[in-house]
């Protein structure tokens, strides 16, 4: 059920988890694709991420449905009975795989620090997104305060550049193209999987189950599209590391993780969110290991948490703010008449 009730504890467990993982799994991803000589082709990581998740995900859905049969049924009817809502889901499944390869094409030509700070943009493009395809509004003080959030996040994350040599020949310009695209497919493909997920009672494993079917059909075609040659030449798996498949690791946990807090909360919701766990997490940092915070950190913090306070503001009440401003005005014209 869409609007299944769950603890707030639950909630903020998910978020953690996304958020953590998030941020390993930038670093990681850089990692390996600064470091080996035999480089593994980016594209089959994307691929073989699509795989697991929907194995993962159909044991989630063997728990929910209870028993074989169940699942069974739930299966038939869902994929292979239905298959407009299985093309329904390929739009975000190839839009996600466009954004996955081009994460691995910019964090090949950029640092990760500088990457999760351009990567911000997609707060303000996920909520036109929210607001041209879910026909919600955003009070101009809720706009005002997902810039705000964006530039906040931006200061919370901002580190020097790295400075060890990387080993591979990096073209910056490409990598950020490579962000922009990423940013427009993330806004676009999170807010339509959000549609989808909750314009029905269908279960969230179920539609995961339609998205990477189709995920994987995609991500498959990318694969042989652009290194297929090589593909066949030196293996699937060449250049896989223990660090390559920890990164596939984290690339499946956390998109099963980004399904349920989309579930739960929304996509705008999740920047909100994701940027009070990045605060959190450093404040717990400076209480349990005396991390020493900068004061770009500070001032991104106190923006982070001024724009959450603006957001959550209770549109009525800002309208009333707004009609009272307006009101005086008026008052005022009329009395300078
Ligand atoms: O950019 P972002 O997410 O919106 O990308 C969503 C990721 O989740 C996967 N997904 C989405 C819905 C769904 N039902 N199943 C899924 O598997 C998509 O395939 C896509 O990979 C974020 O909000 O910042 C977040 O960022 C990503 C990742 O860090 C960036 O895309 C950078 O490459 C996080 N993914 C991981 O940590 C693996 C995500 O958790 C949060």
């Amino acid at each position: 059920m869409a609007n299944e009730p769950v603890s707030l504890i639950f909630k903020i467990y998910c978020l953690s988890v996304m958020t953590l993982v998030a941020a390993t799994y930038t670093v990681a991803l850089r990692y390996t694709r600064t470091i080996s000589s035999d480089l593994y082709f980016s594209t089959t990581a994307v691929c073989i991420t699509e795989v697991i998740k929907l194995i993962l995900s159909l044991g989630m859905l063997a728990k929910e449905t209870g028993t074989p049969s169940r699942m069974k049924n739930a299966i038939v009817e869902h994929v292979f009975q239905s298959p407009k809502e299985v093309l329904k889901l390929s739009v975000p499944s190839l839009v996600y795989a466009v954004q996955n390869n081009m994460a691995f094409l910019a964090l090949s030509n950029l640092d990760a620090a500088v990457y999760q700070v351009t990567y911000q943009l997609k707060i303000p493009c996920t909520a036109l997104c929210t607001v041209l395809m879910l026909s919600r509004s955003l009070s101009r003080l809720q706009w005002f305060s997902v810039f705000m959030l964006c530039g906040g996040v931006t200061l919370v994350q901002w580190k020097p550049v790295e400075a060890t040599k990387v080993q591979i020949e990096q073209n910056p310009f490409l990598g950020f193209v490579a962000i922009a695209v990423a940013v427009l497919c993330s806004g676009f493909a999170g807010v339509y999987f959000e549609k989808v997920l909750k314009s029905s009672d269908t279960s969230l494993w179920v539609r995961n189950i339609q998205m990477y079917l189709s995920g994987i059909v995609v991500t498959l075609a990318g694969v042989f599209v652009t290194d297929g040659d090589k593909v066949l030449e030196k293996g699937f798996f060449f250049g896989y590391t223990p660090w390559v498949c920890f990164v596939v690791f984290l690339a499946s946990v956390g998109g099963l993780y980004t399904s349920v807090v989309v579930k739960y909360t929304d996509n705008i919701m999740k920047g909100f969110s994701a940027a009070a766990a990045i605060i959190l997490s450093t404040v717990a940092s400076v209480l349990l290991f005396g991390l020493q915070i900068t004061a770009t950190f500070t001032l991104g913090a106190m923006l982070v948490c001024v724009s959450i306070y603006l957001y959550g503001l209770p549109k009525q009440d800002t309208s009333k703010l707004l009609r009272v401003d307006t009101d005086k005005e008026s008052k005022q014209k009329l009395m300078n008449i």
